[in-house]
């Protein structure tokens, strides 16, 4: 593989891996994303249908390891609230549990959604633009913890370790991202302390016993298997924060930092799946199109969709926006009468900051926020 390359004796390792890499237009799928691919998934697009993602179609990205939390220490986990802040906090879960709590309904994707249909293509999780999935987390507001705790007035950001662990760049380090102060004190959206998901505890995949969630951002600000919180007098400079989630056209530029999710719609592929011609197979007449659709920026004011791959469009009707649940998506549709031929299938929203996806394709060297629209090859038959 030529993804490692030695790094002689400044490393305590014996090679670096190299993030960033991006694939010969030749080249087939490397070992390297077959693996992630066989550990993370999507959400399956008929999915798109509930409201709150069902247990276990909820899509997944893990970086490292599934940390693992023995049942029975589950509640002994502690979280501590240290740095600049004036007491410094150390909290079980039996204490995280017994302080009020709230529930938000958050629609969570991942940064690298729509990777994989970039050309050329970044090395690294593949998705196609099924990295996306919504649920109601309970927990306690960052906010009031942090207010508990007491932040000191040179404090300008919050760093959330995980207690997950890896090699980048043949560094040994930790799961770790920051939030502004003003982020992490927000009310709106509020940055959760969560143990539960849909009204259960965390699933060992999504972060049990404790993670954060961060409405409106993508998923690498939402910190899994959270342990430490530490408030900082300068900016965090760590790989997750300054290296990687950051969008960058050539190697060596800074980039600006990957943080809001851009809007998408997803349609809800008509019909059937014949998956080895990747198209929908569909019977004449009227059919009702479906799907959902969101913005981490702000809500979805409106949905368009083409059945004629983007020639013409058409408004779809957005389900009423509910004032609950300003960061979930919201569900659209439209109606279309198919006829027998080829068909490709387009939605397109657009939030209230005015802004729309993109027909063509937002590269960058991570393949990150790839909002490029979604196309749904459909056959619809003789009747
Ligand atoms: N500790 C830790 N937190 C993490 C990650 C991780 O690898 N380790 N992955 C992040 C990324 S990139 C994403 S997209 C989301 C995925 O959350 P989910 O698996 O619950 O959908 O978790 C984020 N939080
Ligand atoms: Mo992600």
């Amino acid at each position: 593989m030529n993804s490692r390359s030695p790094v002689g004796k400044a490393g305590s390792l014996a090679y670096v891996s190299t993030p960033g890499r991006v694939a010969d237009p030749e080249e087939g799928i490397s070992l390297e994303e077959l693996a992630l691919a066989a550990r993370n998934h999507g959400l399956p697009l008929e999915a798109l249908r509930y409201d709150v993602t069902p247990p276990g179609l909820h899509y997944v990205l893990v970086h490292y390891d599934i940390p693992y939390v023995p049942p029975a220490e589950a509640d002994m986990w502690t979280l501590t609230v240290r740095g600049r802040v004036r007491t410094p906090l150390t909290l079980d879960l039996t204490a995280l549990r017994s302080l009020p709590s709230v529930t938000h309904r958050v629609t969570m994707e991942c940064a690298g959604n729509g990777r994989a249909r970039l050309t050329p293509r970044p090395v690294s999780q593949p998705w196609l633009v099924e990295a996306v999935g919504t649920a109601d987390w309970t927990g306690v507001p960052l906010r009031r913890l942090l207010a508990e705790a007491g932040v000191e007035p040179d404090a300008v950001e919050a760093v959330f370790t995980g207690a997950d662990h890896g090699v980048e760049r043949g560094v040994e380090q930790d799961y770790q991202r920051s939030l502004t102060l003003a982020d992490a004190m927000a009310a709106d959206p509020e940055v959760l302390v969560a143990y539960e998901m849909n009204g259960a505890p965390l699933p060992p995949q999504h972060g049990h016993p404790l993670r954060l969630v961060a409405p409106g951002w993508y998923g690498m600000a939402h910190v899994k298997w959270l342990r430490d919180i530490t408030l900082t007098d300068t900016p965090f400079a760590g790989f997750q924060q300054a290296v990687a989630y950051r969008y960058r056209r050539t190697p060596d530029e800074p980039g600006d930092p990957v943080t809001r999710i851009e809007p998408r719609a997803l349609m809800i592929p008509p019909g059937f799946p014949d998956f080895m011609s990747r198209t929908r197979v569909v019977h004449p007449g009227p059919l009702r199109l479906s799907g959902r659709a969101w913005s981490g920026r702000a809500p979805v004011t409106k949905v368009e969709v083409s059945t004629d791959d983007g020639d013409s469009w058409e408004l779809a009707e957005l389900a009423p926006s509910d004032d609950g649940h300003a960061w979930s998506w919201r569900r659209w549709h439209a109606s279309w009468t198919a006829a027998p031929g080829h068909h490709t299938l387009t939605a397109r929203a657009t939030d209230a900051e005015g802004t729309a996806q993109p027909l063509t394709q937002p590269w960058n060297r991570g393949g990150f926020g790839n909002n490029l629209v979604q196309r749904i090859p459909v056959i619809c038959l003789e009747p």
